[in-house]
């Protein structure tokens, strides 16, 4: 009786110590989330002047930072030839944002989120959620050669403070 009645002591005693490990682990992995985010994901990839809206990769949630430099040549037009990301001449009102030049590189957040103009140089806070698209300011993109280089950072957006 008395061997058995300190077997459970020994694992009452065992158990309670494993609760504090959770509970310690816990508070750590809570603590951690407090800490200020400052990281940053970089990334490079290419926009190509002859395809519809392009995938950067990145899903935003509503106040990510993000800085984008594009750099390069596109082709929007043979009768246009080369240029950089900031686009070349006027933009006809069919093109999907005709207050950019034609040729400009753009951006959009999701699917259905409004089209703004990108350019050589460009950094935003989300507004709302969703998967960050580009593409050239254009219409007919078979005739469309080139392709830029982008270099995106995002910051994330500070963690909401909760209250217990
Ligand atoms: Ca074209």
């Amino acid at each position: 009786m008395n061997a058995r009645l300190r077997v459970a002591q020994v694992l009452v005693l065992a158990g309670s110590v494993l609760a504090l490990c959770a509970a310690s682990g816990y508070a750590a992995s809570a603590a951690a989330l407090w800490q200020p985010h400052s990281f940053t994901t970089l990334s490079t990839r290419a926009v190509y002047a002859y395809r519809q809206w392009q995938s950067t990769g990145h899903y935003l949630k509503a106040g990510d930072r993000v800085r984008l430099t594009a750099s390069g040549l596109w082709s929007y037009s043979p009768e246009v030839g080369p240029h950089g990301p900031r686009g070349a001449l006027p933009a006809p009102g069919y093109y999907p944002l005709p207050a950019a030049p034609g040729g400009a590189l753009l951006g959009r957040l999701g699917e259905a989120g409004d089209v703004f103009y990108v350019g050589d140089s460009f950094t935003f806070v989300a507004p709302e959620p969703g998967l960050f698209y580009l593409s050239i300011n254009d219409d007919l993109l078979g005739d469309n050669v080139g392709e830029l280089t982008l270099k995106i950072e995002v910051e994330p957006a500070p963690p909401t403070p909760t209250r217990n």
